[in-house]
């Protein structure tokens, strides 16, 4: 070293305590400036032996205070390297970062709105949490209806007067709209729905259904089986779907149908429940059944992407596997 420029040195050495990024850096630099041996300080220091009076006078408390000043540096250092743990290194090729990317039913909601409103349907949407009133009464289910049996119920807490649950269809949406809209109109209502049911391939306790709504004056199902079966062309493109009709019963509609749909050499699925309003619902929402009528109809969502893209099994949406989520 030239101890006739110690405050090139003094600089250098500090640059690179700085810019150590772990404990083994530190030590390195620890090595070349104050190793036993071969560090620049002590070696420097060495070379005081032979020097004159004067020039160790001049030299030697000045290569001290050095040899302190970087033993400080380092341990300041090195205390900070501990704090942040490891010290990002910004030169490296960074981590590769997994992008997400929307659920399959969610696209399948995305898409199944895209086509409605293709038909100039308004969507709209409905709480989770649902009063008993809009989930069965005004549906024409009251308390003592057996039909409630259709639907098994997560009941919540009551309060005051009013009973509340986690909704098992998307159908308290109709009544909610009606009730503050004047026909006519056509809506759809995606949507989470919960039932507390035991699961197989086809039964979630958690599912997603797609609700329809059209009134109007001399609605009949000849509309309903039209707009159905051109959702189901432009759902299934390019897919060849068969699809039935079967009479049903539900309290809210009269007549009542099920719908099935099979695809290719599948097997029939049921997809949904449909059928003309019932005058009592009608009613209650304060319209004139002589004047105006019209369909509705409850899908399952995961029965149609099911459909669409052979998904063996409903539970697989629920389930987490990334392998299944990445393939869509
Ligand atoms: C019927 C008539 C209307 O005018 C309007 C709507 C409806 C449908 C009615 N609200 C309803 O919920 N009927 S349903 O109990 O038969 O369910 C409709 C569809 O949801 C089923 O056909 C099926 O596709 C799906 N579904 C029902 N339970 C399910 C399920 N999907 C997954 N898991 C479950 N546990």
């Amino acid at each position: 070293m030239n101890i006739m420029e110690p405050e090139g040195i003094k600089k250098q050495a500090y640059d690179e305590i700085e810019t150590a990024l772990n404990s083994a850096d530190l030590e390195a630099v620890r090595l070349k400036y104050l190793g036993r041996k071969q560090g620049k300080i002590t070696l420097a220091l060495k070379e005081l032996a032979g020097m004159s009076v004067d020039e160790k006078r001049k030299n030697g408390p000045f290569l001290q205070q050095l040899k302190s000043d970087i033993e400080s540096a380092i341990s300041f250092r090195e205390k900070e390297i501990g704090e942040k743990g490891a010290v990002i290194d910004v030169t490296l090729p960074p981590k590769k970062i997994e992008v997400g990317h929307l659920g399959l039913i969610t696209q399948a909601e995305d898409e199944i709105r895209r086509i409605f409103e293709g038909m100039n349907f308004s969507v709209i949407d409905g709480p989770e949490i649902e009063e008993e009133k809009y989930n069965f009464d005004s549906l024409n289910i009251p308390a003592d209806h057996p039909a409630r049996e259709m639907w098994d119920t997560f009941w919540l807490k009551t309060e005051g007067k009013k009973k509340y649950l986690l909704r098992t269809h998307t159908s308290p949406v109709q009544i909610r709209y009606m009730e503050r809209h004047e026909p006519p109109f056509q809506i759809i209502s995606p949507g989470r729905v919960f039932r507390y049911e035991a699961t197989d391939a086809t039964h979630e306790t958690n599912f997603h259904q797609l609700e329809g709504l059209m009134i109007g004056k001399d609605i009949s199902l000849a509309n309903f089986k039209f707009v159905i079966e051109e959702f189901f062309r432009r759902f299934f493109a390019g897919k060849t779907v068969k699809v039935r009709f079967r009479s049903s019963y539900f309290p809210f509609v009269e007549p009542g149908v099920e719908v099935d749909v099979k695809l290719d050499n599948a097997k029939w699925l049921e997809m949904g429940g449909a059928g003309m309003v019932h005058p009592n619902v009608l009613e209650a929402v304060k319209y004139d059944p002589r004047e105006w009528q019209g369909f509705a109809f409850g899908f399952g969502i995961e029965r149609l992407v099911m459909v669409k893209y052979g998904v063996p099994d409903t539970r697989m949406f629920m389930s987490g596997d990334l392998k299944f989520i990445k393939k869509f």
